[in-house]
Formats: C-alpha cells, structure tokens, sequence
C-alpha cells in the first residue's frame, strides 16, 4: 500500500479513524504529525494553533500537563473540527485489557472520549487490544489503535519475534489496530501462507524525526523525512522539538517556520515514493 495514493488508501480502509487520517493527509497535502510535549496549557494552545494549518495529527501527552483542566481537551477537539485534524494521545497503554479499559475511558482524562488514535504496547499480549476495543469499538466516533512494533531509542527490545509477534496481533484485529509506531513497513510480516495480507494496509507512524540533529542525550534517535518516508515506507512522520524546540519559551515565529519546512519535507518524501514506480 505505501505505493498507493493516501487518497486511494483512504477510500478503501476499512476502519472510520484511519480513513479520516487519510483523508485529512490527502486534503491538506501533509503527512505531518506534531508531537506538542509541553507542560504549560498555555504553550501547548499557542502550539497547536501555530501549527494546525500545516499537520493532519496532534499528538499528545495530556499527562504532563500541570494545568490540566477538563476545558483542555473540549478546546482541542473544537480545535480538531475548526482545523481538520486528527488527534493521538500517546498513552502506550501497557497493562491488562481491564485496566487499560478503564484506563482509556476514565479517570480525569477520559481519552476515549476526545482521542481519535491512542497506541498500546503489544507486551501483554492480546488482551491489550481487548480491553480497549471493548471502550473504543463501542464508541460512535471515529476510534483506532496504533501498536508500537518498534521504537526509536537506542537499545530498544522492540525488535526480531517481538516486532513479528505485534504484527500477527494486529492482523487478528485489523477493524480496530489501524496500524503501528514503527520505523519501516509492516504488511506481510509473520504472516502464514493462510492470512489474507493482499488487502493489508497498516498506517505507519514514525517518531524520531529530526532535520537538523541526530539524537538527543536520552536515546532518542532521529532519521530525516526522506529516509523515514521515501526509503523506508512510513506514512506519518511525528516531529516534537524539531518543530517545537528545546527552550521553556516558545518562539511563534521558529515554530511556525519548523512546521512548514517539516510539512514540505514530508510530502516531498511521500511524492518522491508514490511515484518512484
Ligand atoms: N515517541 C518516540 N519514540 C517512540 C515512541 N514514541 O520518540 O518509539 C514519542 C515521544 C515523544 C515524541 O514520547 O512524544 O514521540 C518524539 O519527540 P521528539 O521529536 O521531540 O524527540
């Protein structure tokens, strides 16, 4: 599929929140996600609102928010309508399905009310996906769930059985994991000759994309748009201090030039793959 069209891929996905992503990424000609990790709800409005015009994904961590107040997510997802653009809260739920069930739907966040995507770790095993399509499945908006099948830290275990084991868990649940956290493509890993992988078509988010450094001091590892897009198959390139800098002060300005040189980066990456056939 990464040689299809997002337009074409998006008339075809079977799962409502992934048609939307692709849509919105075909409409507004970006394949940008930004990643607004912020603690100040001041910051992360002026953020967003900066940059909304050029991303079809926010992504959040609603957590590290000291001022969080109920009104912050109504605001964001007012935001998402005005703006045309999809959130992701990037919870990795992690634990069993009824505590991640009760953990997407409760507690003073409610993510599955505002959250288009969330992503979860396929540690536990399926009864990660369980427990949160027995909230997201049942909700009348657009819900989907990413797998993160790979990271982007240095030394990270995602990788070899674990990354195919993820893959073959999305695969029993295709109408609700809409695709994976990965730094390459997914369809027809692990599958057995018995698994309709033909019409497999799994979006690809990938984080650690950075234009200008290589990595920070914690891990975090960064490949440019064309490598992540053009070479390597992803659909979403999700950028956060490249676009939104290092600093406690946020400069409009920087920040709005970050998101149109990442913007133009990416779907140049994306144009340079469709057509490369
Ligand atoms: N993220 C990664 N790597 C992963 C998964 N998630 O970096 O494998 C998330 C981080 C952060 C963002 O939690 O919010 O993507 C990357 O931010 P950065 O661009 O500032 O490094």
């Amino acid at each position: 599929p990464h040689l299809q069209s997002y337009k074409d891929r998006a008339e075809k996905h079977t799962n409502p929140a992934a048609r939307a992503l692709l849509r919105c990424m075909d409409a507004k000609k970006s394949n940008l996600a930004v990643s607004v990790d912020v603690t100040r709800t001041k910051d992360f409005f002026d953020i967003i609102e900066t940059v909304a015009p050029y991303v079809c994904l926010i992504k959040t961590h609603v957590d590290i928010l000291e001022d969080w107040e109920p009104s912050v997510t109504a605001k964001l997802q007012e935001l998402s309508r005005m703006h045309d653009f999809l959130i992701f809260e990037d919870r990795k739920f992690a634990d069993i399905g009824n505590t991640v069930a009760l953990q997407y739907s409760s507690g003073i966040h409610k993510i599955s009310d505002w959250a288009h995507i969330v992503n979860a770790h396929p540690v536990p095993g399926p009864s990660v996906i369980t427990g949160l399509a027995s909230v997201g499945m049942k909700s009348k908006e657009e819900r989907g769930v990413l797998l993160l099948a790979e990271m982007s830290t240095k030394g990270a275990l995602t990788t070899g059985s674990y990354t195919t084991d993820a893959v073959r868990m999305a695969r029993q649940h295709r109408e609700f994991i809409i695709g994976f956290i990965a730094q390459r493509r997914m369809e027809g890993i692990g599958a057995s000759a018995t698994d309709n992988i033909a019409d497999e078509d799994f979006l690809i988010l990938a984080p650690g994309v950075g234009l200008d450094a290589k990595g920070d001091a914690m891990g975090q590892q960064y490949r440019t748009p064309a490598e992540v897009v053009t070479e390597c198959g992803c659909d979403v390139i999700i950028v956060g201090r490249g676009i939104i800098g290092t600093g406690r002060n946020i400069d409009a300005e920087e920040v709005k030039r970050q998101a149109q040189r990442y913007q133009s980066a990416g779907w140049e990456a994306y144009e340079n793959r469709v057509t490369k056939v």
